[in-house]
């Protein structure tokens, strides 16, 4: 090798720009000249075939940049025009917004780059004073500065007083509702990104639909024409219809841009593919049954009849495929009758069972449903707990539709196992299981949010499906939240909200992922199956804690994960780090609001629940169809979207918000149903005779 001839190198100074050496002109120009002498012949054409390709690369890309540049700006202003909000607000609503206070951002921490349970916790983490058991109800959180004169939408229940949280930017979509009156049916205008106003969908017309079927019973089938009762409830009729907006609107956004595919990318007008399944099709199947979205539905059905196919070499996750997929087709087939539905089903179920082919019986995570192989991460042997304790009510239902016994033997053998398994503290589970050795792996850190979240709804809602008969799950789920009451419950210093907080090695982390707000909708849901009336009391200081992750943040969502203080002090009960601040349009809250409010009929959950679905219009609608994930829900001018709506906002948030606000108890009667934990609707057995 020889090294290269000098004369061949270029070689580009950066001159300091402190250093006054150059600062006159005429030097420069002379010295750039000089330089440029000084380069050898093959250097300088080197730079001047550089500079000819650059120029007709720029050339050529000129007007598709032109092109794109004009289809940011007929998306309104998602990434820029930073006025553009104030711009074009209705002078009326302009003033109210300039009489209104904005609120007063809480200081933010540190970067936070951890894993779901952080085990070096920082400065945050204590080995602190446990709360009470069950802590004594939480004194009211310092409210944020409210508007004097706010008055809901035109028709608002008698419940609905929306409660007096909502951001500046919330107000302005009220505002604009409540001062246009009748002017808004006809014009459907909605203030969507940063307060811009932009024209509704077309609202398709069916009226909501009772679809609700004895549960247990083989479907009949029903039919979507039947007539409906009309809302009886003064009130709820609007925000109903408001659910049906949002859904069609992302609807519309799917079915443009991502038809069949798993997701849709809304900013780019496109779609991503995770299982290349249609997931957010079949994810949303029974959320239009159930918001009485008859043409949507039938045309998803048409996909599903004639498109759908499980024959295909592609690598599933086993947990996720199992409870958006085959969740979302057992319910659908449970609503609608129609046996398609069970068809794939069984299909899909099939082809999911080589996960469970292991030394262990702990099923991989991973299956190819084409090839019937299944194998765990690349990088591990392991499988999450929550993915392998929550595939059950599914495979359960299955078995007993279909009279096939060994899905229900499979999922319920992996119960067994865990149950009896060591490494337990309090009825806490570890958050990973060894597919080979069948025990815990990472023993010692316990959480309630990523990675074993539904490792405690399964419990409960396995027991509830079954009949109240099988007796080791009630004593794994009771046990389990003595553990969560004694080792992760805790109040804030500043005005003592609960939370529940994190355990790694008995260092105790106040650190609470937006997951683990499905708690106080399974905490409820126990108690009203007759378990201790103290987790309900735990339930109702939760849900206003995650009420207030939602209230505390700038655009009225919530973060990912919260931090919380735990001193007592003046200052902040909530802290976001900055990577934590994204918002992925995630249903825990408002799943867990519906719960609380079918259980107590306390209107403010129902309140609290509208806040929300009018902080996704406003901050994550995208003009043209869709929803989007968005990175900083603290910064209400450019929350960042992420480009994506997961399929769970059909799936699960919007379908709960729905349920939150019918009056119709018996839509989906919690007596009758379970919901999987992607809020696909699974009945309950008939108790077997005594
Ligand atoms: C959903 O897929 C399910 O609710 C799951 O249990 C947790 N993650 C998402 C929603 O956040």
């Amino acid at each position: 090798m020889y090294p290269p001839s000098r004369k061949d190198f270029i070689s580009l100074t950066l001159n300091d720009p402190h250093s006054h050496t150059y600062n006159n002109g005429k030097h420069r120009r002379q010295s750039c000249w000089r330089k440029w002498k000084q380069l050898s012949r093959l250097q300088r054409s080197l730079i001047l075939f550089l500079l000819a390709l650059l120029l007709i690369f720029g050339l050529l890309s000129y007007p598709s940049m032109t092109e794109q540049w004009r289809g940011l700006s007929d998306r309104e202003d998602w990434l820029e025009l930073n006025d553009r909000d104030v711009k074009d607000i209705p002078p009326e609503v302009k003033s109210v917004l300039d009489q209104a206070e904005t609120k007063a951002p809480p200081p933010v921490a540190g970067p936070h780059m951890g894993p779901a349970v952080d085990p070096d916790a920082g400065a945050d983490a204590v080995v602190g004073p446990r709360a009470p058991n069950v802590p004594i109800l939480a004194k009211p959180p310092i409210k944020n500065k409210t508007f004097p004169n706010k008055r809901g939408p035109p028709s608002l229940p008698k419940d609905g007083n929306i409660s007096d949280t909502v951001g500046r930017k919330k107000q302005v979509q009220e505002v604009v509702q409540d001062e246009e009156g009748e002017e808004v049916d006809k014009e459907k205008k909605i203030v969507s990104w940063r307060g811009a106003l932009i024209e509704a969908d077309q609202a398709t017309e069916p009226p909501p639909s009772n679809n609700e079927k004895e549960a247990a019973a083989p479907p009949a089938p029903a039919n979507p024409d039947d007539p409906v009762p009309p809302e009886v409830s003064t009130g709820t009729v609007d925000r109903l219809e408001a659910v049906r907006d949002a859904f069609r609107h992302a609807w519309k956004g799917y079915k443009e841009y991502a038809w069949g595919h798993d997701e849709l990318k809304p900013i780019s007008r496109s779609f991503g593919e995770w299982f290349g399944l249609g997931l957010t099709l079949i994810d949303s199947l029974d959320t239009m049954w159930i918001l009485g979205l008859k043409e949507e539905f039938a045309e998803a059905k048409d996909w599903v009849e004639k498109e759908l196919s499980f024959d295909k070499n592609v690598d599933v996750n086993l947990f996720e495929t199992t409870i958006r997929i085959l969740g979302g087709l057992l319910s659908t087939y449970h609503l609608t009758g129609d046996q398609l539905f069970l068809e794939k089903a069984k299909d899909l179920g099939s082809r999911l069972m080589p996960a469970f082919k292991t030394p262990s019986k702990i099923p991989f995570s991973d299956v190819n449903i084409g090839k019937g192989i299944a194998h765990p991460p690349r990088w591990t042997s392991d499988s999450t707990l929550a993915e392998v304790t929550s595939i059950q009510l599914e495979f359960r239902e299955l078995s007993r539709l279909t009279q096939e016994p060994q899905y229900q033997e499979a999922v319920n053998e992996v119960m067994r196992l865990v149950h009896k398994l060591p490494g337990k503290q309090d009825g806490l589970v570890p958050m990973f299981i060894n597919t080979n050795s069948g025990q815990f792996t990472h023993k010692g850190v316990f959480t309630l949010g990523a990675r074993a979240d539904s490792y405690y709804e399964y419990l409960l809602k396995q027991w509830i499906q079954g009949g109240k008969t099988e007796d080791d799950l009630l004593e794994d789920y009771l046990q389990a939240v003595e553990g969560v009451k004694k080792h992760l419950v805790r109040q804030t210093g500043p005005s003592r909200l609960t939370f529940v907080g994190e355990l790694s090695h008995s260092r105790f982390n106040p650190k609470m992922d937006h997951l683990v707000c499905f708690l106080p909708g399974t905490l409820a849901l126990g108690a009203h199956n007759g378990l201790p009336g103290d987790h309900m009391d735990l339930a109702v200081q939760l849900m206003e804690t995650c009420h207030q992750m939602y209230q505390q943040m700038e655009t009225g969502l919530s973060p990912e994960i919260v931090h919380f203080s735990i001193q007592a002090s003046d200052g902040p009960n909530l802290i976001v780090k900055p990577a934590d601040r994204h918002n992925l349009l995630r249903p825990e809250t408002v799943e867990s609001l519906f719960y609380m409010y079918r259980f107590t009929k306390d209107p403010k959950y129902r309140d609290w629940g509208w806040d929300i679905l009018l902080s996704f219009n406003n901050y994550t609608k995208v003009p043209g169809g869709g929803y989007t994930s968005i990175n900083n829900v603290r910064d209400p001018v450019n929350p960042g979207p992420r480009d994506k709506m997961e399929s769970f906002f059909l799936g699960e948030t919007l379908k709960y918000l729905y349920l939150l606000f019918s009056d119709d108890m018996e839509l989906l009667s919690l007596d009758k149903y379970v919901f999987n934990t992607e809020a696909h609707a699974l009945p309950i057995w008939p108790s077997p005779p005594k």
